[in-house]
């Protein structure tokens, strides 16, 4: 029951009910919850009241919409330290997740001029484009796109990158990854991006990019990512 005389707005409190159900597994993943008319006659509020709890919990991305049928539980987002410099196939495992990837580009290209400078190369070189969908549990969660010069790689190939890249520079060639620098940007999904990660057009994405060294200082990728927002997020301690 909904308190009437706290000072917590009444849409807050079904929220917290809602968020409750969710966790409990009462409302399981996947599954329709009530509908709007039944919380409001279950909490004997307005169908407004509820449908701002509803709307609230839908932007935080807990619940979603389907048109003409209901509203459901989405699954739990993935939260993501930014902390420790770890690679898809890692981050997956450690959560005890299997991981995969669609290869949708191999190339060895041109550089482009923003990735040639990112890399410090000169104009004549090569760089390899590589396009995949990362899969965890066999959702799409997010399209890489990855620049790496082609001289320090030279025996890359498709089958190395159907695994694990990261893997494979350091166990394989012997090579140390040290550090990185990542900027992440809110985005909307365009056609295509929302095609492969299996979304709406326009529906909210992060945009990461990573530029990462070998030790002791030599850039060896660039890598613009597309996440899903629905299924991610990014956490960050902070000290004072
Ligand atoms: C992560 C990295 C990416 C890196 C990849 C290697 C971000 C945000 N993350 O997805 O830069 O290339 O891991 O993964 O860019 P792999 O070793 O599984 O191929």
């Amino acid at each position: 029951m909904l308190k009437k005389n706290v000072p917590l707005p009444l849409y807050y409190q079904i929220e917290e009910y809602l968020k409750q159900k969710i966790e409990e597994e009462e409302f399981e993943i996947g599954k329709m919850i009530p509908s709007e008319r039944e919380l409001s006659e279950r909490f004997e509020v307005s169908r407004m009241t509820v449908r701002q709890a509803v709307t609230n919990l839908v932007n935080a991305g807990v619940l979603y919409r389907e048109k003409g049928k209901g509203t459901y539980v989405a699954e739990k987002k993935l939260e993501q330290p930014l902390k420790g410099l770890t690679s898809f196939t890692e981050d997956m495992k450690q959560r005890g997740m299997s991981s995969s990837s669609q290869l949708l580009a191999f190339d060895v290209i041109a550089a482009p001029r923003d990735i040639r400078e990112k890399l410090d190369l000169e104009e004549e070189e090569k760089v390899y484009c590589i396009q995949r969908i990362r899969i965890a549990e066999d959702k799409p969660m997010a399209i890489e796109t990855t620049f790496m010069p082609h001289e320090l790689l030279p025996n890359l190939t498709e089958d190395i990158v159907h695994g694990s890249i990261y893997q494979y520079v350091e166990h394989d060639l012997g090579m140390a990854i040290s550090q990185a620098r990542q900027i992440i940007e809110a985005r909307a999904a365009d056609e295509e991006e929302a095609e492969h990660l299996n979304i709406s057009p326009h529906s909210p994405v992060l945009h990461i990019e990573r530029k990462s060294f070998l030790a002791p200082s030599v850039p060896f990728e660039v890598v613009k990512s597309t996440y899903r927002a629905d299924r991610y997020k990014f956490i960050t301690d902070i000290d004072r």
